[in-house]
């Protein structure tokens, strides 16, 4: 793995590290998405490469992961051939002191959390500027829908005191579309006091098909920060 210079890079690569040394050989792994996770996919291959981690095989939570595991050689599998997951490894936008996380800034958030919530060990890797006192404090909750519900769920989540905005695309060309095909619809709250209440209501409401609230399935939280320009995990 060539080491980064910037020393954020190099704090990620070194929490993605962190967690991809924590792989055993012969597990089954559910592979994040987004810019950290890539650390650790990269890094379980490079481990794979030098016959230092064997007969493991990956779960992807998205199409990025596949690309990803395919580049750095990770066989893959699906949920019909597995009956279980050892470990996951992904990524957060929101931290809370009791580990329940914000996900989904990558509008993936529908299948990390089949793969996150499956697995017996869920490690979450980010950047010391993901950790909250109370999740929603920076991060809108990203919720996916399906196109043809967009107006009545923005209409519902308005009624529960958030404020909705559709996520649009590179350059607003239209909105983003999820791996099912789907539309997200990221809403904003002044404050969540109860995010595992939240969570069900939100998956309640008719034409949504999953939030990005995570509760009580995180077992350990990698925290990378950059101290005095060097990265510490
Ligand atoms: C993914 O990782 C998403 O759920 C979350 O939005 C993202 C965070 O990515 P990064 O590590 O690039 O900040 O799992």
């Amino acid at each position: 793995m060539t080491a980064a210079t910037d020393p954020v890079k190099l704090m990620k690569q070194q929490v993605g590290k962190a967690a991809a040394d924590l792989v055993k050989s012969g597990s089954i792994v559910g592979l994040g998405t987004g810019s950290t996770t890539a650390y650790a996919i990269q890094y379980i291959g490079e481990r794979l490469k030098s016959g230092e981690l064997k007969d493991i095989v990956g779960v992807p939570t998205s199409f990025q992961a596949e690309v990803l595991a395919k580049e750095y050689g990770i066989p893959l599998t699906t949920l019909d051939a597995i009956n279980h997951i050892d470990i996951a490894i992904d990524g957060a936008d929101e931290v809370d002191p009791q580990k329940n996380l914000i996900k989904g800034g990558g509008a993936a958030h529908t299948r990390e959390k089949v793969v996150d919530y499956l697995a017996d060990q869920f490690i979450v890797v980010v950047d010391a500027g993901k950790l909250v006192d109370r999740l929603g404090s920076v991060f809108a909750v990203p919720v996916e829908v399906i196109p043809m519900a967009v107006t009545p769920v923005m209409r519902a989540v308005t009624q529960l005191g958030g404020k909705p905005e559709l996520r649009m695309g590179v350059k607003k060309a239209g909105p983003v579309i999820t791996d099912q095909g789907n539309m997200v619809i990221d809403v904003k709250f002044d404050s969540i006091d109860d995010p595992v209440n939240l969570e069900k209501t939100l998956n309640n409401i008719p034409g949504v098909l999953e939030n990005g609230i995570f509760v009580n399935c995180a077992d350990l939280v990698l925290i990378g920060e950059v101290k005095d320009g060097q990265p510490v995990v």
